[in-house]
């Protein structure tokens, strides 16, 4: 049984997961405009993961009996002059996010609701490699600085990254990412 407080709190964070897939895909393009198709993908990619991320939440919701509560998503906004500003923005996004997961942590845990700190904890493990991966990628672009050559090389490696996760959702998130 989900206390009305942490299902508030939920419902807000599937916002926020299906707005970071929007700021993700809004990026991509932002990406393939820059010329860099490598980077493009590497960012489709993640709007995949966000909306893994905003389901689990939704069928979380959803068995626990709770109301999905599906509000409007805002629009992204941003102008990305170079792959580093864009990659950087993503790098601060992500600790937004992570902050957003810890505050629902401690709601569950000061609701002593176990069930949705087990929950929660699959988050903050993935907040910690979200983090990671952003982070990396700004350090070697901005060691990259304008070097052209090595850009066009570390974008093709970027788009080396698959996706990872489900795209039929109809199956429910943990078989569908069993069948991914
Ligand atoms: Fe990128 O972790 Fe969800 O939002």
């Amino acid at each position: 049984m989900l206390g009305k407080k942490m299902e508030e709190a939920i419902n807000l964070q599937i916002n926020r997961e299906i707005y970071s897939a929007y700021l993700y895909m809004s990026m991509s393009i932002g990406a393939a405009s820059l010329g860099c198709k490598g980077s493009a993908k590497w960012l489709m990619v993640q709007f995949h993961e966000e909306m893994v991320h905003a389901m689990k939440f939704i069928e979380y919701v959803a068995d626990q009996n709770g109301t999905v509560d599906f509000g409007a998503i805002a629009g992204p906004s941003g102008q990305y002059p170079s792959l580093c500003a864009l990659f950087e923005k993503v790098l601060s996004h992500e600790q937004a996010v992570t902050a957003s997961i810890n505050a629902l942590m401690e709601i569950a845990v000061g609701e002593r609701d176990h069930a949705t700190q087990a929950l929660l904890s699959w988050y903050v493990t993935e907040q910690v490699e979200e983090e990671k991966n952003a982070g990396e990628i700004v350090r070697t672009l901005t060691m990259i600085g304008d070097n052209k050559t090595a850009l066009f090389m570390y974008d093709k490696d970027l788009g080396l990254r698959t996706v990872t996760v489900p795209t039929d959702f109809s199956l429910g998130v943990t078989a569908a990412m069993k069948g991914a």
